[in-house]
């Protein structure tokens, strides 16, 4: 136990409150700040134990990304930059509620299952969104890592995703770019402005963006990079956490659920606006048109612009390989249809949650996803980047002009995780190419009107969902029932899942009208009751 003396020593700094339980869900640990000190800690002793069983570097990321400013969470980041292997996240949440005087028990249990050699050099990187608790958390993570004698590399404020690039980079020695903030915003602006060059004749009014910044650390990392990018795209920022508070009334999360602009923006009719959530990896775009109404583009429609934009590339440069758009339950129908029967694309439905449509975005040459609440990117596989470095080298002309576009937006994109500022720079070049505004990117195709309802029930466990959780299979007669009711409906959909982040059950619907959508998801909630 000799070797365990300083984990004792230093958890009693950081005690864990008798009986209180947490999980490690889909996006980690996520509650009230007041209840996180313990975990943090603990988090930091895993992520060294992580380190040592993948002889790689791990990340630490301290956010509750779109939730109030009260709360905050934390999210362990595996070696190539993707989410915790679901194993892991057992050990997680044992270790994060085992009692003051079994802490050392779970932890050498852990040990031992995956034979871990202790004298094995541990390394984590750590970073924080702005919460005002942010900063105490991610000691009790440092505390952490000291305690198992783990070397850590604090990278203070930074955005998921920037994390995320910093792991990656680090475990593949450079090969994805320099693991510094100043790495990042390098390939970030080389491969837009690349883009962006030949781009003719654009007028300010096209250049013009209006970024809501969620009052998060999205604004903070904006304010350093918008200063570099030479002109090509004018950003006015707002929310931009000088005088409001996280997430209040604005960021993506707020205007995805709201259907309405951020509090503090000043737009006007037509112009493009897009919203950071509050740890920087989801964005959405929206306009108002000239009668006020306003118009969202989702994940949905950035899933489908990038996607469109990237098979005409491939196609254009005689590249013959798969490409498939992974999407969600919550997926608009009119975006899956347009999807598959136009552009004539794959598309594969997976459960709810990043890891999962990562996972299935894997196993194609260009894997395409998206959440409709706007978190989501692109994975290239090696050998498709292989073929387009190739193309470079040797070809000329058209071709050449076409594997260079491709070859800048592999490098423009966050591949380890959905990132709100290298979509954003994306969608801007790919509008900027097709010399599109945002209205027209709007009508590629008209969303179905729909609705999303939480219903409170007793214990949300007893919903269980298959079909990517398109269906139910229990309680017996649930899914017989929503059937009979969607059947009523002109382009009717609905589905129900429990939630795997609120006590609550979500219920979606979908039809022709949005008094039908409205109808079907009130009546699809009494069948849960
Ligand atoms: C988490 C997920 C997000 C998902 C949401 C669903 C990650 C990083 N985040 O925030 O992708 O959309 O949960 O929440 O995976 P729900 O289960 O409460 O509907
Ligand atoms: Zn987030």
């Amino acid at each position: 136990m000799a070797q365990f003396e300083e984990v004792s020593k230093k958890s009693e700094l950081h005690p864990k409150p008798v009986g209180m339980v947490q999980q490690y869900g889909t996006a980690g640990f996520r509650t009230h700040a007041d209840h996180l000190d313990h975990v943090m800690f603990r988090m930091g002793l895993l992520a060294a134990l992580r380190s040592r069983n993948t002889k790689a570097t791990i990340g630490v990321m301290v956010t509750a990304s779109h939730n109030p400013e009260e709360d905050n969470g934390v999210k362990l980041i595996d070696p190539m930059g993707e989410m915790l292997t679901p194993v892991w996240e057992v050990y997680a949440t044992r270790l994060a509620n085992a009692e003051q005087d079994h802490l050392l028990t779970v932890l050498e249990d852990i040990i031992e299952k995956e034979s871990i050699d202790l004298t094995q050099e541990a390394h984590v990187f750590v970073g924080k969104d702005t919460r005002s608790s942010s900063a105490r958390l991610s000691e009790a993570v440092l505390d952490g890592v000291t305690a198992l004698r783990g070397h850590s590399k604090d990278y203070g404020l930074v955005t998921t995703p920037q994390l995320h690039y910093m792991v990656c980079c680090c475990n593949t020695q450079g090969e994805y770019g320099q693991a510094s903030v100043e790495g990042y915003y390098h390939k970030l602006l080389q491969a837009f402005a690349e883009l962006t060059k030949y781009v003719p004749n654009r007028t300010d009014d096209q250049k013009c963006l209006l970024v809501d910044g969620a009052n998060g650390i999205g604004a903070l990392k904006l304010r350093e990079l918008v200063p570099r990018l030479q002109g090509e795209l004018l950003v006015s920022l707002f929310c931009d956490s000088t005088s409001g508070k996280l997430n209040h009334q604005c960021g993506a999360d707020f205007v995805k659920v709201q259907q309405k602009s951020p509090k503090g923006i000043d737009m006007k009719a037509g112009d493009r606006c897009c919203s950071f959530d509050g740890d920087g990896d989801r964005i959405v775009y929206y306009y108002s048109d000239a009668e006020g109404h306003f118009h969202l583009l989702d994940g949905d429609k950035i899933a489908t612009l990038i996607s469109t934009f990237l098979k005409e590339l491939l196609t254009q440069a005689g590249l013959d390989l798969n490409m498939a758009v992974v999407q969600t339950a919550y997926a608009n129908g009119s975006s899956t249809r347009y999807l598959q029967d136009t552009m004539k694309l794959i598309v594969k439905c997976t459960k709810t949650g990043v890891k999962h449509l990562h996972h299935v975005a894997q196993e194609f040459d260009i894997g395409v996803y998206f959440e409709a609440n706007g978190h989501g990117t692109v994975l290239f596989s090696k050998v498709l980047e292989e073929k387009i470095r190739q193309l470079c080298k040797d070809s000329d002309g058209e071709r050449r002009r076409v594997a260079t576009l491709l070859k800048n937006s592999v490098d423009l994109i966050n591949q380890t995780v959905g990132d709100a500022i290298s979509d954003m720079l994306l969608i801007e070049a790919i509008l900027a190419i097709r010399g599109m505004t945002v209205q027209q990117w709007d009508a590629i195709y008209t969303d179905l009107p729909n609705r999303q309802l939480k219903v409170k029930v007793s214990d949300r466990r007893v919903i269980e969902t298959t079909d990517a959780e398109r269906k139910t299979v229990s309680p017996a007669g649930l899914q017989e029932a929503i059937d009979g009711l969607v059947e009523k409906h002109r382009q009717g959909r609905s589905f129900v899942r429990p939630s795997g982040t609120e006590d609550v059950v979500r219920v979606y619907a979908e039809a022709e009208t949005q008094e039908s959508a409205d109808a079907l998801a009130h009546e699809v909630s009494l069948a849960v009751y």
